[in-house]
């Protein structure tokens, strides 16, 4: 069985949740992977349309696959989703892949059975053979249905050389001029943090070479974007490959840019990286605190010391970085003590905001099992990972540290502490701004009112020339230009 041409869907996420703002990488990688195999791709993004205009997509594209992205996260509603998209196109086949796939495997066939196939882990090979018509039993990580059977096809594992992979291709999408345009340089986390479902890029950590990456910054860049954003868990890993890129961006004159950091880990950067990074261009840098001391790091397997996420932090801050802080509320064993440590923190540095997530355990991470065994919960994850949206201050669950009482508090403090945090920053950027503005009125002279800037700068400038000239031949000094 052969497919030509594959919708690519990404589902909707009612509620309050962290927006995109870039295009979908995955679905990117996706897209370029099929593409390159001469198989017509199309996407559409479940969350920007209306039911009526993802009915009417899906009519004119009429796709003999639909191919549906999905996170644990409302996977409910994902199923809604392909049970509706098999009503808008029954003769076509639907498969499912993403971060819930690769977490529930088989399973997600079983609780969703308009679903004909469901891949684990990256998608770029399998995919691509199964539009190619490979036999099912041989694509990497496939979950099928034989006659009422469902088989797996083994293992999918994890991509090696990602320097081999085309970029990313959001042409598919339709997406209009994006805000920014997401890089993901390396995949995997060896980090082991308890609260974290990071396995569907696995443990290994894979990395792009400095060369390609920077490819791709150029190759966006000659197309008129300016503004970046690398997706990665760990950006900065390998050091010399981080300075690579840095060199790279400045050797090929890529000025201009702005480019944003979500997955640095403090621990693996110092101010000699950071000021490179700043150099070049890089200017806003998120960094995963998650708890206000050792203690906390300890219990959550941070695998970092709470000194060495200050020194970045403060770091950071000198050098001008727009700094992103995110926190835990409610870890493991954690007080409400402990909660007013990660406050001080986070208004101790001039950061831009500090995000306090109130703890959304998820199935497959340690976190669940201590809960399950230390704990209690007080909402089953199938409810709240269908119905609650990522910025509720609900407590979802209580254990030895923290009862409800005290989660309540405990949230209720770090959204004061972020008001302030917030206030503080808008007041220090309103400064800045104001300090701008006085010196370039300074800059433009009288005549600035009633010419353009260029020819007030250019008055200036001669102005000053003449001056200087003056001055010299008073003081008998040749000057020449
Ligand atoms: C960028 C990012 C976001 C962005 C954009 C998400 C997006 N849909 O593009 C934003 C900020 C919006 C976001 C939000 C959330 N995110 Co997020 N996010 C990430 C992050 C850091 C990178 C995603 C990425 O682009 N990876 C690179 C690409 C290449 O990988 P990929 O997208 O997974 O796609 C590959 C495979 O999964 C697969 N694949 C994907 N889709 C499909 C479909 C088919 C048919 C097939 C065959 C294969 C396939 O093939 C792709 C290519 O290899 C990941 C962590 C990570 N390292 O992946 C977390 C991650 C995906 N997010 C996660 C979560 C929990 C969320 C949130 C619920 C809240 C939160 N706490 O962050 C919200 C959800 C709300 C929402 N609106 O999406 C979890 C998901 C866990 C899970 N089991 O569901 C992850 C894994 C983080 C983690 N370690 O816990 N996120
Ligand atoms: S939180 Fe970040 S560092 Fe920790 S395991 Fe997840 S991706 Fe790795």
């Amino acid at each position: 069985m052969r497919f030509q041409r594959v919708l690519l869907v990404l589902p909707e996420y009612p509620g309050e949740h962290f927006k995109r703002k870039s295009p979908p990488v995955g679905i990117g990688y996706l897209a370029a992977s099929l593409k390159a195999a001469g198989v017509e791709c199309f996407a559409v993004d479940a969350g920007e349309v209306s039911p009526a205009e993802l009915e009417r997509t899906v009519r004119k594209v009429a796709p003999d696959l639909l191919a549906v992205s999905m996170m644990t996260f409302r996977y409910r509603h994902h199923y809604t989703l392909v049970a509706r998209l098999k009503g808008m196109a029954p003769g076509a086949r639907i498969v499912a892949g993403g971060p819930h796939v690769s977490l529930f495997g088989a399973k997600v066939l079983e609780e969703c059975a308009e679903l004909d196939f469901a891949i684990e882990g990256e998608g770029e090979i399998s995919l691509r053979l199964l539009c190619e018509g490979e036999d099912p039993g041989s694509v990497p990580g496939l979950h099928f249905r034989d006659g009422g059977v469902k088989r797996f096809a083994g293992a999918n594992s994890f991509l090696l050389d990602l320097d081999a992979l085309p970029f990313p291709t959001y042409e598919c999408l339709q997406l209009g001029r994006p805000h920014a345009i997401s890089l993901c340089s390396s995949r995997g986390c060896p980090s082991k943090c308890t609260f974290c479902q990071s396995t569907n890029m696995g443990k290994g950590w894979r990395a792009r070479s400095a060369e390609n990456v920077a490819d791709e910054l150029e190759y966006w860049y000659r197309k008129g974007h300016r503004l970046f954003d690398f997706i990665d868990d760990n950006l900065t890993l390998d050091r010399r490959r981080m300075f690579g890129i840095c060199d790279e961006i400045e050797r090929r004159g890529l000025t201009g840019i702005a480019i944003g950091a979500a997955g640095v880990r403090a621990d693996r950067v110092d101010w000699a990286i950071l000021e490179r990074m700043r150099r070049v261009g890089f200017s806003h840098l998120s960094f995963g605190v998650e708890g206000g001391n050792d203690r906390i790091l300890k219990v959550l397997k941070k695998g970092e010391t709470f000194a060495a996420i200050e020194s970045a932090v403060k770091d950071a801050t000198e050098l001008g970085f727009n700094v992103t802080l995110y926190f835990l509320v409610g870890s493991p064993y954690e007080t409400l003590e402990d909660v007013r440590d990660s406050c001080r923190f986070a208004a101790k540095y001039p950061v831009t905001d500090a995000f306090f997530s109130n703890l959304m355990p998820i199935p497959g991470t340690d976190v669940m099992e201590w809960i399950v065994e230390h704990g209690r919960l007080l909402r089953q994850p199938e409810d709240y990972l269908n119905d609650t949206a990522e910025f509720e201050r609900a407590p979802l669950f209580e254990g030895p540290g923290m009862g409800y009482a005290e989660r309540v508090a405990a949230l209720k403090m770090t959204d004061e502490v972020r008001v302030k945090i917030r206030r503080r920053f808008s007041q220090r950027r309103a400064q800045l701004r104001a300090v701008e503005l006085t010196e370039r009125l300074a800059v433009v002279p009288v005549v600035g009112r009633f010419c353009s800037p260029a020819v007030s700068r250019a008055f200036l400038h001669r102005t000053l020339l003449a001056a200087i000239m003056a001055w010299a031949r008073v003081r008998g000094v040749v000057v020449s230009h």
